[in-house]
């Protein structure tokens, strides 16, 4: 017993610490930057894959397709996308799972936040594909190409990955 008591104040100290220093020192890898509106680290990837490889991309770096929270996060996204002008980028918004109920990866809450472009989503058939249009893309030329659309998932296209900060 005269173990114990000295080992629970060691953890305790430690998790003081950790708890003063994170704070502090989180921040985001280099070739990231951090979004102050979710508190995340951002990426955007060059390459172009489908949805579900872009997905394996982030994950393989430690995180996910990035989730757009609200209107200044989608500024600060499109700030980083619009110099991109004519390109589209994967966000990790989908409704894989049924026809129209988009959610977030990650997530069980509703979607609380969507910034959908004129007549989006319309799960548009193409010849091509006749599966409609299941995952979501920002930046594209589209009638206003702040906004999303939602598109089919094999199409290939640049991604944004999202990851935690890192102490
Ligand atoms: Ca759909
Ligand atoms: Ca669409």
């Amino acid at each position: 017993m005269s173990f114990i008591t000295p080992r629970w104040q060691d953890v305790s100290k430690d998790v003081c610490v950790a708890l003063l220093v994170l704070p502090v020192a989180a921040s985001c890898p280099s070739g990231w930057i951090k979004s102050t509106q979710s508190g995340t680290c951002i990426k955007l990837y060059q390459d172009k894959k489908s949805w579900t490889d872009a997905r394996a991309a982030c994950q393989a770096s430690g995180g996910d397709l990035v989730k757009i929270v609200d209107d200044s996060m989608n500024e600060f996204i499109w700030g980083q996308v619009a110099a991109d002008s004519g390109q589209a980028y994967w966000m990790g918004l989908h409704d894989l799972n049924g026809e129209g109920k988009f959610e977030w990866l990650n997530e069980t809450n509703g979607v609380m936040y969507t910034n959908w472009d004129i007549g989006q989503p319309n799960n548009l058939d193409s010849q091509m594909h006749s599966n409609g249009q299941d995952c979501v893309e920002i930046g594209n030329s589209l009638v206003t190409p702040k906004r999303w659309n939602d598109m089919d998932c094999d199409t290939t296209s640049k991604f944004i990955c999202e990851k935690s900060t890192t102490g």
